[in-house]
């Protein structure tokens, strides 16, 4: 056993001790068929921003917009080579690229890696960094070697031994989503929803989630993103449109209740961020709560910067909330988070 204590609120070893699927174990087939059987018109929605959305670093000062490049050999990009440059014989063109972004820039998926916590996880009396099911930060969650060079692979190497993102994608992400239209009632006001507001928009617009549902929450911040053309205003992206409170323990209490896979939001980080990196605070606490429950204490993926805004329109048109989702991350070995192309079905 990786550890003698487990969180408070966690559900840690519910899956078994070496589990790194959490909560997306709770999308059985049974769910993938709940999913097919909302598949009514064959109409599909593309649940992604551009990637090269929001643009700039404004957002996160961490991450970077994707670059593209074309590969090359022998000194030679291969972008438009007709190939009878190297056989006279052959009549193909041939173009091919390659990216440097950041994994989660945009539309993205994190992985139980991505947020942990400082933690007696192991009963020592000393607060270790441990994150989902008691994987260690150094021995399972690994730091780059450090090198000289100032460009991009100066930290080249980090790798998620243990709860990668690839998970999620062997899993296939596939199952029964279900929107929550919190645009329709909070239009673009800055809101964090706590646990009363949720239930009463539920009620009203009859939404009812169940135990391995997808949960996605549609918020017109995407909307605001694409307005802004890549150039997002640094005082408006931190003013617009609604997230969950994640300093609100009932919320918090209903997330583990309601049996929920996983949550996606087309905010940039489910729950409304409400504290600067630097801001002062009264006593220990996580930066991001709802972070820590869902991805550390729970093992629910989130999602962040999907676009709904069709999706949202179309369930309301039709007065339904359930559609068919795929939202599978890349299956990259070792990455804490991915790029998503998510569509829905209905
Ligand atoms: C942060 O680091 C703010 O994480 P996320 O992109 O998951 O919101």
């Amino acid at each position: 056993m990786r550890w003698k204590n487990k969180p408070p609120n966690s559900n840690w070893g519910e899956f078994g001790p070496d589990d790194q699927r959490g909560r997306m174990n709770y999308v059985t087939r049974e769910k993938v068929l709940q999913g097919i059987a909302e598949v009514k018109e064959g109409r599909t929605f593309c649940l992604s921003l551009p990637l090269d959305y929001p643009g700039g670093q404004v957002l996160n000062p961490r991450r970077a917009p994707p670059r593209l490049a074309a590969t090359s050999r022998e000194g030679k990009q291969f972008f438009a080579r007709p190939l009878d440059e190297y056989n006279p014989q052959m009549t193909d063109v041939i173009c091919d690229d390659q990216v440097l972004m950041a994994l989660q820039y945009s539309t993205q998926l994190d992985s139980f890696a991505h947020v942990g916590a400082r933690f007696d996880a192991d009963g020592d009396g000393k607060a270790e960094l441990v994150f989902y099911n008691g994987f260690r930060a150094g021995e399972h969650i690994v730091p780059a070697p450090e090198k000289s060079s100032q460009a991009w692979d100066r930290f080249e190497g980090s790798e998620a031994k243990a709860l990668g993102i690839q998970g999620m994608a062997e899993h296939g992400a596939q199952g029964r989503g279900v929107l929550v239209d919190l645009h329709f009632h909070f239009k673009r006001q800055r809101k964090a929803v706590g646990y009363d507001d949720l239930m009463r928009i539920l009620e009203q617009d009859k939404v009812t989630i169940e135990k391995g549902d997808m949960v996605c929450l549609y918020t017109g911040f995407a909307d605001v993103l694409l307005e802004m053309g890549k150039k997002p205003d640094p005082k408006l992206v931190n003013e617009t449109c609604s997230g969950l409170q994640g300093r609100d323990e009932k919320l918090l209490q209903w997330i583990t209740d309601s049996g929920l896979a996983c949550i996606f939001a087309d905010n940039y980080a489910v729950e409304l961020i409400q504290t600067a990196l630097t801001d002062p605070l009264p006593k220990k606490q996580p930066w991001l709560p709802l972070h820590e429950h869902c991805l550390f204490k729970n093992g629910i993926h989130l999602g962040e910067m999907f676009y709904f805004t069709e999706l949202a329109r179309w369930l309301r048109e039709h007065k339904r909330s359930r559609f068919l989702l795929t939202a599978p991350p890349l299956r990259l070995p070792g990455a804490v988070g991915s790029p998503a192309t998510p569509i829905a079905t209905v």
